[in-house]
């Protein structure tokens, strides 16, 4: 098992450590511009923010600091001030509005708040009582970095213990209310040494990039802490679609990216002409990589891309398979660190093949903020993700859908994420969402939401022709009875389907 210091403050670990280790003048970020940090510019910026933070807003330790913005250096920065002044990082994402805000930060009792001047608006208007709002990348003399650089390089780090809380969490409201979850210094290092240390495997002179903002956990592991804890340097977008992505991949010879799979789907649309050849991993996480995704990728490529699994809950990624160990259509195998089970409503194991929910454990754990669903989510000191998985005999995991996206037609069980890797293995197919609708006879019938390639006519012909590659595919009574075409599917700020806004009222 991991074994960690009983006092431990992460900020100190992932920076201060790297530079003594590597050196202060090696790259740390880049962006979009060509603008390049150094590690030991980085640590003299984390510092002196960290003496604003400490000297003029009054931020005590434990303290609740919401960050706020599009994801760039001076985001992660701050992130790291806040790490070092052993307050908590309560992150957020840019795109979230007032009302979501206020919410949040009722929730996580938020003193103090870090935001990109261009993000604030919506901030203000959530009239959050008592919040001291502090922007950066203005002008004003009150401006974060203004007052930053009249302070010492030098900051000597909160000595908080390993499990204090370093940050609150929000899931990204795949089912619509949030939840805060709280993660310890410890847990921030133990996700880089686990899945990064021994499945992504990280050297010092990767380039990191990909699409998860910081503000939410995938992209605060793949942007920040992966990188940093191996010495390596990231590459930090404001916009990070395909394209974007695909572009800087080139343009900044990027070895490590980290996506979603819908990303590398339209990647592969628009890779003629792009010369992606300094990309050495990709990972694909936040929702089911289908296998055919998997393959154009590769045969396109010749990258074996990284599949995972990784929850809010728990911080990062926990099941997982790199290179030769990836088998395509499963998720891989549980990451050296953590336990992972499949079990059957009352919590006990399923026997292999079977499927049932899955169960983890590890050296992460769910902690909401005083929220009920904590006792639905650990059960029996297991993490009950809400996912459906089947255990295959030599230990990999293969996905079946959420727990909730299990439809019941006619008395039989149809996992919505099948049906949608059938369809979006179409040519004409961008992107699925398949969902039970009530029906009086059959209990549920099978929907399927559909983005058609511009050009292709939304029509009865269509849907025929989709029926029947579906038909082609699987048994006819998983078959979507309705599809209904729409411009884009409906998804979170982090890019997750929310099917549950195609259900629509039971
Ligand atoms: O929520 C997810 O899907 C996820 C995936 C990878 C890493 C972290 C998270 C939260």
């Amino acid at each position: 098992g991991l074994r960690y210091p009983r006092r431990l403050n992460c900020g100190t670990e992932l920076l201060d450590r790297t530079v003594e280790r590597f050196g202060a003048d090696r790259p740390v970020f880049h962006d979009a511009t060509g603008g390049v940090w150094t590690y030991g510019e980085l640590r003299e910026r984390v510092d002196r923010i960290a003496h604003v933070l400490t000297t003029d807003l009054g931020v005590a330790p434990g303290n609740r600091v919401l960050l706020r913005g599009p994801t760039t250096p001076w985001l992660a920065a701050c992130w790291l001030a806040v790490m070092k002044a052993g307050a908590v990082a309560v992150t957020v994402l840019a795109q979230q509005r007032a009302q979501e805000l206020a919410v949040m930060c009722d929730m996580a009792r938020c003193t103090h708040a870090l935001c990109d001047i261009r993000t604030v608006d919506d901030l203000v208007k959530a009239e959050v009582p008592g919040l001291r709002i502090t922007t950066y990348g203005g002008d004003s003399p009150d401006d974060l970095l203004w007052l930053a650089a009249g302070k010492p390089t030098v900051y000597e780090a909160v000595d908080t213990a390993a499990d204090d809380v370093a940050l609150i969490a929000f899931t990204s409201g795949t089912t619509g209310r949030p939840k805060g979850c709280m993660h310890f210094h410890r847990d921030v290092l133990a996700v880089a040494d686990t899945f990064s240390e021994h499945v992504l495997r990280p050297r010092p002179d990767d380039v990191f990039a990909g699409s998860p903002p910081l503000g939410f956990t995938f992209g605060l592991g793949a942007l920040l802490v992966f990188p940093l804890r191996a010495g390596a340097s990231t590459l930090l977008l404001e916009q990070a679609g395909p394209r974007q992505l695909l572009s800087a991949v080139v343009r900044h010879r990027v070895s490590v990216l980290l996506t979603a799979p819908t990303a590398y789907r339209v990647m592969l649309d628009e890779l003629d002409g792009h010369d992606t050849g300094s990309l050495r991993r990709c990972v694909s996480a936040g929702e089911n990589l289908p296998a055919a995704t998997w393959q154009a990728w590769h045969e396109r490529t010749g990258l074996r891309v990284i599949n995972g699994i990784g929850a809010t809950e728990l911080l990062h990624i926990f099941i997982s398979a790199a290179d030769e160990e990836i088998r395509p259509g499963t998720t891989g195998r549980v990451v050296p660190g953590w336990q992972a089970r499949v079990v059957d409503r009352d919590g006990r194991p399923v026997a292999d093949g079977e499927e049932g929910l899955l169960a983890v454990r590890g050296p992460v754990g769910c902690r909401y903020l005083s929220d009920p669903r904590q006792r639905e989510y650990v059960r029996g000191g297991w993490n009950i993700t809400g996912d459906t998985y089947v255990r295959e005999p030599d230990g990999y995991f293969r996905y079946v859908a959420r727990a909730d996206d299990m439809i019941i037609s006619a008395g039989y069980n149809i996992a919505g994420p099948q049906v949608e890797e059938a369809l979006v293995a179409h040519p004409d197919v961008v992107e699925a969402a398949v969902v039970g609708r009530p029906d009086a006879l059959r209990g549920q019938i099978v929907v399927a939401y559909t983005v058609v390639r511009d050009g292709v006519p939304r029509d009865h012909t269509t849907r025929e022709a989709l029926r029947d590659f579906v038909k082609a595919r699987l048994v006819p009574y998983k078959c979507p009875r309705e599809i209904v075409f729409l411009d884009a599917l409906p998804r979170t700020a982090t890019g997750k389907l929310q099917r549950f806004r195609l259900r629509g009222p039971e």
